[in-house]
């Protein structure tokens, strides 16, 4: 263990910080080796007299000084951990020198050199491993930034805001930036390199000028091109849409290689992983296309959610986080197919968010405790915070919703807010009553609706209850306030308005834009509809209005209805998901055919696939065509029996590939454009459909048919979209051998090795088939591109592997688990996040059987038994372990 009992930090114990952080000044002096911090801060008591207590972590105090004079040994207590000066007074300016060695610095958290060049990353708590300070988001202040380097080697010197001064002195250049937002340290920011960089203006709403630039090593600059658009939208999108100008008079990005996470928003700076910024036809798929878009467009955002209103302390991560995802998947939704992008959405959320939610490790949106925060960037405070502030927009509406919003950021401009405070901006714009909505803040755990419709006289009738499972330290929850979305339609499928429709019940309902919204907030509720006809069929839960499990007994007839006619997309797919599940789950224990209704579907959407030109339609169809992945399966087969439930979902892709051969072939060749590649949404919904048609093919096909399909899409393809669709289908294909398989990997391993983003992307591929066995992971391992101090090197082997190789992972020898488990604590030793992050794929092991529980348990009591163990990983193993 790092210390020696690792403290739980809780909600009910915040106080708010004794001083007042008034100015800082930093000068930062980088030499080889070692880099030296001299920081000045003004501070003001405002409160009871008492020390003054900073944070550092693994730091090297030179001196400290108060009001110009040096300390004495009993006036402070430094530790590299803590720097407790005992009284500073009413006021006082501190200076402090401290050294740092970033050369040294794995977990990439402070200050760290990513190949040839520094930078930083500070939050949550990284701000003190580079000086001592009171690294709390609560305590904001304006920041001076000097850097000095080698002006050969280091010819860029960044920080936050702008820049003011420059001078270059015997052979060392100076720079000084000036940020005058008060910000919290999370979000300081510098960078030292031979960079090179692009450069363009934006003019804001009220007519200033923001000079925009982005940073790279000079053999990625060529790539940046697209980040540099999809930023210019973001800023244009976010004045349109929710009324936010940018502030300073510059705006950077700088993309860089070894990056524990996607991205940072810092002040003016935001610091990039490569892969969320780099993008060119023959480098990015179309997946990366969107995730730059995305991510390019979410660290903007914060400049509002997030910087200019901050959080208070680090439980209202998501009042940040929630509202910036939710806010940025909106822009994407106008940028691009607002269902695909629903979908997409809702498709992570439940095979991710809800997996945890389930499993030992679930949270609250603001949680009441952490032991490590890095462990709480989760897909709770991201994509359910995210539900949470998006069924808050549904609940008041746009407009009110929007009002709420501008309230939000002038009320709390320049402060730390909490998501209570969030909440009351919202409040003041609604009649509905808001108190109870708040559970979804304070309660962990999935919500199950379920409901049992039947015909009364005339009249439908909705029964609805809902319930929530335990979840560590919650056993018992009370009602949440769940947002329904619903439509009806008549037996054959025509869409019912609801003004001709007479409704009774206890549920309180009213109409939003054509759809019923009814408000479940007590345990049951009962909804009678007169008027719809015999055999009318509901459709539930529209757009996925409420982050829920849905449990209700329909037949495949229904669902085939709902999803060949509803007129909310989002539902159409989901009832086809609901039904394909149901299949896969029957044809787990049934030897026989696949069943009639599903073939019929599927020959319907095919035939619509192949009339329509519509890119709109083309995504969604393209999203319902493509059969439910192993990760949902897991999330909705109970109890998992791995290979039976791959076996199965193999069975039904293999059968569907045969019976409508035709149709794929038919498919896969009008969407070949002939067109040169485009990133624009047409063109990637033509790729996106044409490559669901190449797996049913690749899946159905004789040996040399399948060979000449898939090798030829891989040479003739003229974007990384194609091609990687190719190899990805030619690592899984057992009718071709081995030799191919390994000739094309190979092939494509040679064409792109200087590109390090594809060959991550060559890298997953590979861990992530079947084909793929353990041996083959340990020569991927040993293979002379890979890097284990390269969190995205990381990612694409050791991840790809724990959360998509499901066969080989799950083998039930258990040493899958074993591999994972051994890079865990490997990873343990040099950067204990990403090793936290590789540990979460063996925790969730209460819903495999008994033989692979004990397994997974048996790697988990080992990883707890290691000498060392991070913070990180200490956390994540007992609160597993904890859940027996
Ligand atoms: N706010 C950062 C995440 C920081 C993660 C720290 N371990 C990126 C983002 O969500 O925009
Ligand atoms: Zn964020």
């Amino acid at each position: 263990m790092k210390e020696a009992e690792p403290q739980t930090i809780r909600l009910t114990d915040y106080q708010p910080p004794r001083y007042r952080t008034e100015r800082v000044d930093l000068h930062v002096d980088i030499r080889d080796g070692e880099t030296t911090v001299s920081s000045t801060l003004k501070v003001r008591r405002h409160g009871a007299a008492g020390s003054l207590e900073l944070n550092g972590d693994g730091l090297q105090l030179d001196s400290v000084s108060v009001n110009g004079v040096p300390l004495s040994s009993n006036e402070y207590e430094a530790t590299p951990d803590r720097l407790v000066i005992h009284d500073a007074g009413a006021e006082a300016e501190i200076r402090i020198v401290n050294r740092i060695h970033p050369e040294t610095n794995t977990a990439l958290m402070g200050l760290y050199k990513s190949k040839t060049m520094y930078c930083t990353q500070c939050e949550a708590e990284g701000f003190r491993r580079i000086t001592y300070y009171q690294d709390r988001p609560d305590v904001l202040a304006p920041f001076t930034t000097t850097i000095e380097a080698d002006v050969q080697r280091y010819p860029v010197l960044l920080a936050n805001g702008n820049r003011i001064a420059e001078q270059v002195t015997n052979g060392r250049r100076t720079v000084t930036w000036e940020d005058p937002f008060p910000k919290p340290s999370y979000l300081f920011a510098l960078v030292a390199g031979n960079l090179a960089h692009i450069e363009d203006r934006f003019v804001t709403m009220t007519g200033r000028e923001v000079k925009l630039f982005i940073y790279s090593e000079p053999h990625n600059i060529g790539q940046c091109d697209y980040a540099m658009d999809a930023l210019k939208r973001s800023m244009r999108w976010d004045e349109e849409v929710f009324g936010r100008e940018y502030d300073l008079d510059i705006f950077m990005i700088v993309a860089v290689e070894d990056f524990n996470m996607g991205a940072m928003e810092n002040k003016g700076l935001n610091v990039f992983n490569t892969s969320c910024v780099l993008a060119s036809p023959d480098t990015a798929t179309d997946l990366a296309y969107q995730r730059v878009e995305a991510v390019v467009a979410h660290e903007y955002f914060h400049n509002w959610s997030g910087n200019r209103v901050t959080c208070r302390d680090w439980f209202q991560l998501s009042l940040k986080e929630g509202f910036t995802v939710f806010r940025d998947a909106e822009f994407s939704a106008d940028m691009n197919s607002r269902t695909m992008k629903r979908i997409e959405d809702v498709q992570f959320l439940r095979s991710v968010q809800f997996a945890e939610d389930a499993g030992p490790l679930a949270h609250p949106v603001r949680p009441a405790s952490y032991i490590e925060i890095s462990n709480f960037y989760t897909v709770t405070i991201y994509e359910k915070g995210a539900e949470v502030v998006r069924m808050l927009q549904t609940l008041l509406g746009r407009e009110k919703f929007r009002r709420g919003s501008d309230v939000y950021f002038s009320l709390h401009d320049g402060m730390a807010a909490t998501t209570d405070d969030f909440l009351a901006a919202m409040q003041a714009q609604t009649d509905i009553d808001l108190t109870q909505f708040q559970r979804w803040y304070a309660q962990a755990g999935t919500p199950v609706v379920s409901v049992e419709a039947r015909e009364d006289g005339n009249e439908l009738v909705l029964q609805f209850s809902q319930s929530c499972p335990a979840t560590p330290g919650q056993p018992v929850k009370e009602a949440f306030h769940i947002p329904m979305l619903m439509g009806m339609l008549d037996a054959r499928g025509n869409a019912l308005a609801w003004n001709k429709l007479i409704l009774s019940g206890d549920a309180h309902t009213e109409v939003r834009e054509g759809d019923l919204l009814v408000h479940l907030d007590k345990p049951t509720h009962t909804l009678r509809i007169k008027g719809a006809g015999t055999g009318a069929v509901p459709s539930l839960l529209r757009g996925f209005s409420s982050p829920i499990r849905l449990e209700m007994a329909r037949t495949p007839a229904t669902l085939a209805i709902l999803a060949g006619h509803d007129t909310d997309g989002f539902a159409r797919w989901d009832a086809l998901q609901s039904l394909l599940v149901g299949e896969i789950s029957r044809l787990r224990t049934a030897p026989g055919d696949i069943d009639r209704v599903v073939i019929e579907v599927f020959r319907t959407l095919l035939d619509q696939a192949l009339a329509t030109t519509d890119a709109d339609t083309r995504f969604l169809l393209a999203a319902m065509l493509a059969c439910p992945d192993e990760a949902y399966l897991f999330e909705s087969i109970a109890p998992v029996q791995v290979d039976a439930i791959c076996d199965a979902r193999d069975r039904l892709i293999g059968s569907l590939g045969r019976i409508l051969h035709v149709q794929w072939k038919k498919l896969y060749q009008i969407s070949q454009t002939g067109q040169p590649f485009s990133p624009a949404a047409g063109a990637m919904a033509q790729r996106t459909l044409a490559n669901v048609a190449l797996g049913y093919l690749a899946a159905s096909g004789n040996a040399a048919e399948v060979e000449a399909l898939l090798v030829g899409q891989f040479e003739s393809a003229d974007n990384l979209t194609d091609r990687r669709a190719a190899l990805v289908e030619i690592c899984a294909a057992e009718s071709l051998s081995a030799e191919l398989r390994a000739s094309i990997c190979q092939r494509f391993y040679e064409r792109f090795k200087a590109e390090a983003l594809v060959v991550d992307g060559w890298f997953s591929a590979q861990a992530a088939s079947r084909l793929t066995s353990l041996e083959g992971m340990k020569a991927l391992e040993g293979h002379p591109a890979f890097d284990v101090r390269n969190p995205n090197k990381v990612r694409a082997l050791y991840s790809a592997f724990a959360a998509r190789n499901f066969r080989v992972f799950h083998a039930i020898d258990g040493s899958g688990y074993r591999f994972i488990a051994d890079c865990v604590l490997q990873l343990n030793e040099f950067n204990p996040q990403i090793a936290s992050r590789l540990t979460t794929e063996l925790t969730r092991f209460r819903r495999y059987d008994s033989v692979r529980q004990r397994l997974m348990r048996a790697e988990l009591e080992r990883i707890a038994a290691a000498a060392n163990l991070s913070r990180d990983v200490f956390e994540v193993v007992t609160k597993s372990l904890a859940d027996a």
